[in-house]
């Protein structure tokens, strides 16, 4: 066997090109219906940018011939555009396996006919819609039939070697220096910069934008609302320190090499003590000391799969929530279907307990008594309910195709009582999930009520506990109409269906796909702001809506704010208000 090592920085183009889904140009409209089986918004939302580390390339006996050129271009396309579905090492996720056991099995010729026109259970036809070439086509067949090149492991070594301290805790001030109201502050990811800028709830000033890391993807604040940790999609991790005037990143580390989840510890007598940070690559999450990001442990999640009970390599951290009953992180793994309650109490004999859920376990959050923790297994088309008191899976519950439900959205229902709701990707259903097994046994951990939305390509759905609105985004949308608003529907009256804000033409924003993301209230309660993501070079902006009377209270345009998405209220987020 032979190896040659490639350089990363060589792959960084594909951290700008994923599946549909451009760093530089927002999402792409990819109005093309002729993926089989796959809707344009799950197009747009499939592929993970994957940055690789130093490849090691691995010549495969029975596998075809392949020049050095052919193979640097087959691991950048395969990078690019496929191992967000397939996984680096191509063991599945949402798409399927791609090892050489299979692949050599199935030759050149079939993998070349798959890859040119799709397969109806969602694989993309590359080659029919023009994506790629006849030539491409060809080297990716063959190079499907070598082992997976993998990207290198990210220890205690390089992330300590990454750690960096700014403002020691002893020199960071006891108390806020300024007047801003903390708990009003929103923390608004400017994705195609790597930056998060904080906004004043109250002013709606930007009081400072910060860098972070690369396509940062969310901001958690700590339990007191002091800190807020963001991670990027280069397995970043950035403290700010609310404190400070202006607001500063007083601490950074790195705990892999791609990642989505960061989250701190909630527990009475933990507050602001623990952060936890997930990573895609390598698969592991990193327990830190929270004021100082200074690393504790590094937990690996390779492990067997909940259903087939076969080891799988690239098991990615998905979302993670502090639990209120104990002191635990509660980690969602998303290839082997399986929720990890990390108890953080005696980190020299770390305590994890394994729950068995379902694959492909993605985002979630809690019900409103903060008992619950709900989450979506997409691809298994399940919501998983963990009892976070006694410490066990409640429930899994059937519902539609590919739940996407962010955090959530806890509905008081006139008919069913509590239930938590999530929209999704994959359809146009609304799905109501009752939760209170006291008052409302009956309708516990059912599926009480399925509401039709715009549409597809869904992402999030929002309210508070003092709004009487039900908030459903749809920016993945192939109709701009649609990606565009947001419905809005009177939780007095579902019957009476939803009304359409046009919140982009609201935001004026000139070109661009002007995609409306993410509804997030502000502390009080009484407004909701969304994000209008454009691309990198484009006009984008925040609209702030009036949420009694749904009219429009102020849009937020800066040339500082670069593709703004997700934006994290500190106070709603800190409390898990939504
Ligand atoms: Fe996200 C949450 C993963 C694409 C905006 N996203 C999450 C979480 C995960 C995740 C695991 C839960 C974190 C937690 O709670 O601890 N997201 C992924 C992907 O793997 C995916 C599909 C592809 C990728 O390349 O990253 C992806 N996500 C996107 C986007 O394209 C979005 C729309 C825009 C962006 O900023 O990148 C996006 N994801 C968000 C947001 C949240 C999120 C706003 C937090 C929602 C919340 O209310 O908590």
């Amino acid at each position: 066997m032979k190896k040659t090592v490639i350089h990363w920085t060589k792959l960084l183009p594909m951290a700008a090109v994923l599946t549909g889904l451009s760093l530089s140009g927002g999402a792409i409209a990819k109005d093309k219906t002729d993926h089989p089986g796959v809707t344009p918004g799950e197009m747009a939302y499939k592929g993970a940018p994957v940055p690789a580390g130093e490849l090691k390339r691995v010549v495969s006996p029975g596998a075809p011939d392949m020049t050095q050129a052919e193979y640097e271009v087959a691991t950048k396309l395969f990078f690019e555009r496929c191992a967000g579905c397939h996984g680096v090492l191509r063991k599945g996720a949402t798409g399927k396996p791609l090892t050489p056991d299979i692949t050599q099995e199935r030759g050149t010729e079939f993998l070349k006919v798959l890859i040119n026109y799709g397969s109806p259970g969602g694989m993309p036809n590359w080659g029919t819609s023009g994506d790629f070439t006849e030539e491409q086509i060809d080297i990716m067949a063959r190079f499907l039939q070598h082992e997976p090149p993998q990207p290198p492991e990210w220890g205690m070594k390089e992330i300590k070697d990454s750690w960096k301290v700014y403002v020691p805790v002893d020199k960071r001030p006891t108390k806020a220096q300024h007047k801003y109201d903390i708990d009003n502050i929103m923390a608004v990811t400017l994705r195609d910069s790597g930056e998060v800028a904080l906004i004043d709830g109250d002013s709606k000033d930007i009081i400072a934008v910060l860098k972070t890391g690369y396509a940062v993807h969310i901001s958690r604040p700590s339990d007191s609302g002091r800190y807020v940790y963001t991670i990027g999609r280069d397995a970043k991790v950035d403290l700010i320190d609310l404190y400070m005037n202006p607001p500063k990143v007083v601490a950074e580390i790195k705990i892999g090499l791609e990642a989505r989840s960061v989250e701190t510890s909630k527990y009475k007598g933990y507050e602001d003590k623990i952060a936890i940070a997930g990573a895609y690559w390598p698969p592991q999450y990193v327990l830190m000391d929270g004021p100082t990001l200074e690393p504790k442990k590094i937990v690996s999640t390779r492990g067997m799969t909940v259903d087939t009970q076969e080891y799988h390599p690239e098991p990615r951290v998905a979302a993670i929530v502090a639990s209120h009953k104990h002191p635990e992180f509660i980690v969602n793994v998303k290839e082997t279907g399986k929720i990890l309650l990390v108890n953080y109490s005696n980190m020299d004999a770390l305590n994890v307990t394994t729950l068995e859920a379902a694959r492909y376990l993605h985002d979630g959050g809690w019900d409103s008594t903060h008992r619950y923790f709900l989450t979506a297994a997409n691809k298994s088309n399940k919501v998983a309910v963990v009892d976070a008191q006694e410490r066990k899976i409640e429930a899994l519950i059937d519902v539609t195709k590919i739940p996407h439900p962010g955090r959530g959205a806890n509905v008081n229902d006139p008919k069913y009582g509590p239930v938590w709701v999530t929209s999704a990707l994959g359809n146009e259903n609304i799905t109501f999930i009752g939760t209170d097994p006291k008052g409302h046994k009956k309708h516990a951990w059912k599926v009480v009520r399925t509401l039709k939305a715009q549409g597809g390509g869904s992402l999030f759905v929002k309210t508070h506990p003092k709004s009487k609105n039900l908030w459903v985004d749809n920016p993945l949308h192939p109709d701009a109409k649609v990606s565009q608003s947001v419905a809005v529907y009177d939780i007095n009256n579902f019957e009476g269906g939803y009304e359409v804000l046009p919140i982009a033409k609201w935001a004026d924003v000139g070109e661009g796909p002007a995609r409306v993301v993410q509804p997030e209230y502000n502390k009080a309660g009484d407004e909701v702001w969304f994000s209008v993501w454009n691309g990198k070079d484009q006009t984008s902006a925040i609209v702030v809506v009036d949420d009694k009377t749904r009219k429009l209270k102020k849009v937020i345009k800066d040339k500082r704010l670069v593709t703004p998405t997700g934006k994290f209220n500190v106070y709603n987020t800190r409390k898990d208000v939504y």
